[in-house]
């Protein structure tokens, strides 16, 4: 049988959530109130927290106006780790509907579960993401996000349906498979990963399709960081559209933040649900002004389940003002973690600026690896940076190439590394969130 579908609509012909276009003022005073109540509620009903304000000396009632929160204790991973697993949970568990974890690749998973009404924000928050970044009621949309604890999959799944789209719920991985669907299936949007995008379309050039001849118009990528040159390589090979989607387990999942089509000038924070900060991460008092670089704090201001207040997110970026959206901030685009930070003589390094400048360069695919290694008797960390020549260049082609990423490298970033560049097909390939650092040092 044939799905016949109506033709969906235009991208400039959607109808926006009321709190999308509110003025500053009113978003301001809304978060307010909804503040307000948020503290109070963490306090009433999550011993954490009555602990933490106690210890700090300040009191739900402190919460005069928006710029009090910063006399409110920070939340960590570690506060959600010690309250393993449902410490942190601010109603009894039957009202509970949903749960979500961290893998817990480092040390016990993060778990965070959500109300019905939460679920009901969440899906709202994703839908509102996709409609911006130009995802439209009637639309096929695959879903390549990882299903399972991961908040990904669901995440974005409930958002495409709340919308009102042709969900189809692959997941990650099979590429193969994930291929045939999108030849047969004919989706207008895909939600990914960008290097496992990458990953999909590197697969169709395998088998001989060209990725720039499907059905795709739109694709919503997140979960990772990714560059403007990332962007520009995505939406030329498969001639797409390509936008901006962000989000954590401890504040929600997906969609805390997406960007719109017709700017993608980076996500705007869905501020009537979420209060962002920035912070100087190395001394945490310093909260920072817009358009300043330093760490992302987030507060939700609705949540039921899971409140969480002043969460350090350890995502590296700073707030700009609306444009597509114009009360709600926009957040620029994550450097990277300050935990993925690489430290190398002294020099801070992340894997996204190697991404950046690597993409400048014609001869180099998107992708590569850092490793890091401390040769024997040496007392000096060394960066191999391993990356896959484009197939279209031949070994001796790449030979400067190579070079020229070396100087940018230094020039750039203040690192002295090696280039390793290595056969197309050589590297591991995504299936989700990508691996990029091998930290081979010799454990201390
Ligand atoms: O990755 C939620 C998500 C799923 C977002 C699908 C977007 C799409 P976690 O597994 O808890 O949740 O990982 C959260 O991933 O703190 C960032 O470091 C990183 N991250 C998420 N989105 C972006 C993005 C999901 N758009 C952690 N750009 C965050 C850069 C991102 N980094």
């Amino acid at each position: 049988m044939t799905l016949h579908a109506t033709e969906p609509a235009a991208a400039t012909d959607a109808v926006l959530d009321r709190e999308e276009t509110i003025s500053r003022d009113e978003l301001e005073a809304l978060q307010l109130s909804r503040l307000q109540h948020t503290v109070a509620y963490a306090y009433d009903r999550v011993p954490l927290y009555k602990r933490k304000f106690d210890e700090a000396g300040v009191h739900p009632t402190d919460l005069r106006e928006l710029a009090d929160l910063g006399k409110f204790p920070f939340t960590t991973k570690e506060d959600l780790r010690l309250e393993y697993p449902f410490g942190m949970f601010a109603v009894p568990q039957h009202e509970v509907a949903r749960i979500h974890a961290s893998s817990g690749t480092t040390g016990r998973a993060t778990v965070v579960g959500y109300t019905k009404k939460d679920l009901a924000d969440w899906a709202k928050l994703v839908a509102r993401s996709l409609r911006a970044s130009g995802v439209r009621p009637g639309m096929k949309v695959h879903n390549a996000y990882g299903y399972g604890l991961f908040t990904g999959g669901m995440g974005a799944h409930a958002g495409a349906e709340a919308l009102g789209c042709t969900v189809i719920p692959i997941s990650g991985g099979q590429t193969e498979r994930q291929i045939t669907l999108i030849q047969d299936f004919k989706p207008d949007a895909i939600l990914a990963t960008p290097t496992y995008l990458l990953t999909i379309a590197d697969a169709m050039m395998k088998q001989g399709i060209d990725p720039a001849s499907t059905s795709l118009k739109y694709a919503v990528l997140g979960a990772e960081p990714w560059t403007e040159e990332m962007r520009h390589e995505l939406e030329t090979t498969m001639n797409i559209k390509a936008c901006d989607i962000y989000g954590l387990s401890e504040v929600m999942g997906p969609g805390v933040a997406g960007e719109a089509v017709e700017t993608q000038d980076g996500s705007h924070i869905w501020e009537d649900h979420f209060r962002p900060e920035v912070i100087d991460a190395f001394d945490p008092t310093k909260v920072l002004g817009d358009g300043e670089h330093g760490e992302l704090v987030f507060t939700s201001l609705t949540k039921e389940a899971l409140p969480i207040i002043r969460y350090r997110t350890k995502d590296l970026t700073r707030l700009l003002p609306g444009t597509a959206r114009p009360a709600h901030r926009r957040m620029g685009r994550i450097t990277g973690r300050s935990d993925d930070m690489i430290i190398l003589r002294g020099v801070n390094l992340f894997p996204s600026q190697i991404e950046e400048i690597a993409l400048r360069i014609p001869e180099l695919s998107p992708h590569f690896q850092l490793e890091l290694t401390r040769p024997e008797g040496q007392r000096m960390d060394q960066l191999t940076v391993k990356i896959e020549r484009r197939e279209s260049v031949s070994v001796e082609g790449v030979a400067s190439a190579a070079k020229v990423l070396q100087q940018q490298i230094k020039i750039h970033v203040g690192s002295s590394c090696t280039v390793n560049v290595v056969e197309p097909g050589s590297l591991e390939r995504s299936n989700g969130k990508l691996r990029r650092i091998y930290d081979l040092r010799p454990k201390a």
